[in-house]
This record gives C-alpha cells, structure tokens and sequence, in this order.
C-alpha cells in the first residue's frame, strides 16, 4: 500500500508529561515507521484556561499506509489510553497528539483538518516540526516551516533537550 510522511504533534502538561510522551512516541510508532523524532521543548501555555503548567512539545515524522481519518483515530485512541479527558478546549491535558501534516494532503472536514489550521502560527509546533525538517512546505501557502518559525516570538525558554527518549 502506499505510504505517506505524516508529521505528529506531541504535547502534554499534565500528570508525568515526560514519561507520557515517550509512551506516546513508543504508540505511535506501531502505526508505521518512525523517520524522526524532534528534540523535547517545554513552552508557555498559550491560550486556554489560566493558570495551566507549561508543557512538553515534541513532534515526530510517521511513515505509513494508514489513511489519514484512521491514524487520526489511532492517535485519539493513544491519548484515550494514556487518560486525557476532553471538557473544555485548549484546557490542560495528560497527552495532545495532533496531525500537522499527511504528504500534501489537504481536507477541511468536521474531523480533519489538514493541514492541522493553527500549526504554521505556534512555535510549540513549528519549533519541533523544524528539527525534523525547517524546509517543509504548507501545502497551500508555500511557506516553509524554517520560515513561519521565524515570524514566530519563539518559545520563550531555552533550546530543546536531545536524547530525551531514554533507554526505558
Ligand atoms: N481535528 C481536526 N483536525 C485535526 C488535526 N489535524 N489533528 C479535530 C488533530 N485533531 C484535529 O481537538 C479538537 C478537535 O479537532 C478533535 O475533535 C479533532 O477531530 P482536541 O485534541 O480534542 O482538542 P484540543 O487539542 O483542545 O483542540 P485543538 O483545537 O486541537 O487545540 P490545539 O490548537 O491543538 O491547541 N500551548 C502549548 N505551549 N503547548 C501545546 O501543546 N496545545 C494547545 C491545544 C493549546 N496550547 C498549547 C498547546
Ligand atoms: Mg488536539
């Protein structure tokens, strides 16, 4: 079956946030085959309730045959298993995934939205996104992910850490 890269968003700031998104990394990575994961950010909350934690930000690369509605599904499904529950929007939560991006794809349904519509305006994503490629284009306007990071205000804590994903 073909196979696509899809690009993952990761973010958690509640409960063990670390230990969560190294799960989370091991979860997706049955879904296809890895071909990158970003270094680990924390960042400033950025809208939502006030008063949340900071979060963890990373992102990761997916090749795969699945199509995008079901690695969606497979994806909400992790963040069911490690105990996110949904309320209120933008609220803290145990573990976001998130699809940036699926090859080219675009689609505006109730669902998916692809690209993933806020991603090219938050440096928790691009941030990570640019790690694993800053010459990734959005498919509809052009503009690279190296280029939409540079508009950004940044992050507002320091460099991402590498080697976050341990031996466990
Ligand atoms: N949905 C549509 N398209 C997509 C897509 N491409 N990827 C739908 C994922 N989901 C998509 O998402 C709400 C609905 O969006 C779902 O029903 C899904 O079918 P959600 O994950 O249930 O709720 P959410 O994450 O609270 O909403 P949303 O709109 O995805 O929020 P964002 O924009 O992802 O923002 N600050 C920092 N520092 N770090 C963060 O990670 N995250 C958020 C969430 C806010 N502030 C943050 C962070
Ligand atoms: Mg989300």
């Amino acid at each position: 079956m073909e196979k696509h890269d899809a690009y993952i968003a990761l973010g958690a700031n509640l409960g063990r946030p670390l230990e969560t998104l190294r799960w989370a990394v091991a979860e997706v990575s049955l879904l296809g085959e890895v071909c990158g994961v970003s270094k680990l950010y924390r960042t400033a909350p950025v809208g939502g309730p006030p008063g949340q934690p900071d979060y963890l930000n990373a992102a990761l690369c997916l090749r795969t045959s699945l199509p995008p509605l079901d690695l969606l599904t497979a994806l909400h499904d992790a963040e069911a298993r490690a105990g996110r529950e949904r309320r209120e929007r933008w609220e803290a939560r145990v573990l976001d995934l998130d699809l940036i991006l699926y090859g080219n794809r675009i689609e505006e349904g109730a669902t998916l939205t692809l690209p993933h519509p806020r991603a090219w305006e938050r440096a928790f994503v691009l941030a990570p996104l640019a790690d694993l490629n800053a010459g990734l284009a959005h498919p509809q306007t052009g503009e690279t992910v190296g280029q939409a990071l540079a508009r950004t205000d940044g992050l507002g804590f320091g460099a991402g850490a590498t080697d976050w994903l341990g031996s466990s």
